[in-house]
């Protein structure tokens, strides 16, 4: 059987970028994978969190999930500290993994800016975490934003130095699907850089929760270019603001960056942004009214993620007494 693992962090804002690039393609491949979700709050603690922020980010995200269409009960959806062999399997592949490694990370980098000193170490080791959460479970697919494509790189190289280490084929080679016209959402302010949720400006992203007068304002605001829009994706190159649109609504109305360049080559970006704004807000709408919902019930969405959390740890518990056993801990 095929098994999808994929984690978000709780750290607020979700956005257009994690839903195009990661939770609608999770939802799709409900359909024909064994599907294993993760809130991935021990991963959030690696930048400084507020405990009530976490809480409530928790059972945001873990909402939005439901809002979006992952089904809790036949597949599982937890949040990860729920479930203590990530950790532990964690610690393992720090004694496998290599400092150089790691030092070639590049969201590290990024996340630690200029004070590399001041980072936590956890941060540094975010990516041996990764790799825990998806090989704790055998996953054989990771559906995952194109910013997750080096993290899963290093997840492999741990899978086959343990294997060649304990001279065992227990991990499989994970594969990542990165899928979609949307695998990596630009800032609506500059296209040069990703959505993303720390982002300080509010009008760089457009987040779940926002009312459709706030997803059209913000569209309309958004960056672009005095030319028109090109008949042919060509005319795209060197134009990264307007690149990122037409992948937005590419994304949006499941068609090619080809055929919107068809649609709309030619048109002015005012006229082509109230279309995307009226797109967006009907895909979001529904998911935002109902994340809402589930918002006002956070008994429900806490007995998912419990539920959830007893049916992974189920899953992972054999594997990792194997992985005990080939490492030669003594277990009771
Ligand atoms: N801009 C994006 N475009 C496409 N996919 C994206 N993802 C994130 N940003 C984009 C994908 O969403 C999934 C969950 O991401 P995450 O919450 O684990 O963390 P992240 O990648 O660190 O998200 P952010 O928004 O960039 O957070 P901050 O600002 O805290 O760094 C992943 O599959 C990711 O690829």
């Amino acid at each position: 059987m095929n098994r999808i693992f994929s984690g978000i962090q709780p750290t607020g804002n979700l956005h257009l970028g994690n839903y195009l690039g990661a939770i609608r393609n999770w939802v799709r491949l409900q359909a024909d994978y064994e599907c294993i979700y993760c809130v991935v709050d021990l991963h959030a603690i690696t930048m400084p969190t507020e405990p009530a922020e976490l809480r409530a980010n928790t059972r945001e995200a873990a909402a939005s999930l439901l809002a979006a269409g992952i089904d809790g009960k036949s597949n599982i959806l937890f949040n990860q500290s729920q479930v203590p062999a990530h950790a532990e399997l964690a610690w393992i592949f720090n004694c496998i993994a290599r400092l150089g490694w790691l030092n070639r990370m590049t969201q590290f980098k990024e996340k630690s800016g200029k004070h590399k000193d001041n980072a936590s170490v956890g941060l540094y080791v975010y990516p041996t975490l990764m790799a825990a959460d998806i090989l704790l479970y055998k996953a054989t697919h990771v559906p995952v934003g194109e910013d997750q494509r080096q993290h899963l790189e290093l997840m492999r190289d741990i899978a086959q130095s343990f294997n060649s280490a304990y001279g065992v084929e227990f991990f499989p080679i994970t594969e990542p699907l990165i899928m979609g016209e949307a695998t990596r959402v630009m800032s609506l302010r500059d296209g040069s850089n990703k959505m993303s949720k720390s982002d300080a400006s509010d009008y760089s992203r457009i987040n779940l929760t926002d009312s459709p007068d706030e997803i059209a304002k913000k569209i309309r605001k958004a960056r672009t270019d005095p030319e028109p829009l090109p008949g042919e994706v060509k005319g795209l190159e060197g134009r990264p603001e307007a690149d990122n649109l037409v992948g937005i609504f590419a994304s949006l109305a499941d068609i090619s960056r080809a055929d919107v360049c068809t649609r709309f080559g030619g048109a002015t970006f005012s006229a082509f942004k109230d279309e995307l704004a009226a797109l967006a807000i009907d895909t979001l709408s529904p998911i935002t009214a109902e994340m809402r919902r589930l918002m006002d019930d956070p008994g429900y969405v806490d007995g998912i993620l419990s539920d959830g959390a007893k049916r992974a740890e189920q899953m992972a518990l054999p594997i990792l007494a194997e992985i005990k056993e080939i490492v030669g801990f003594l277990q009771r």
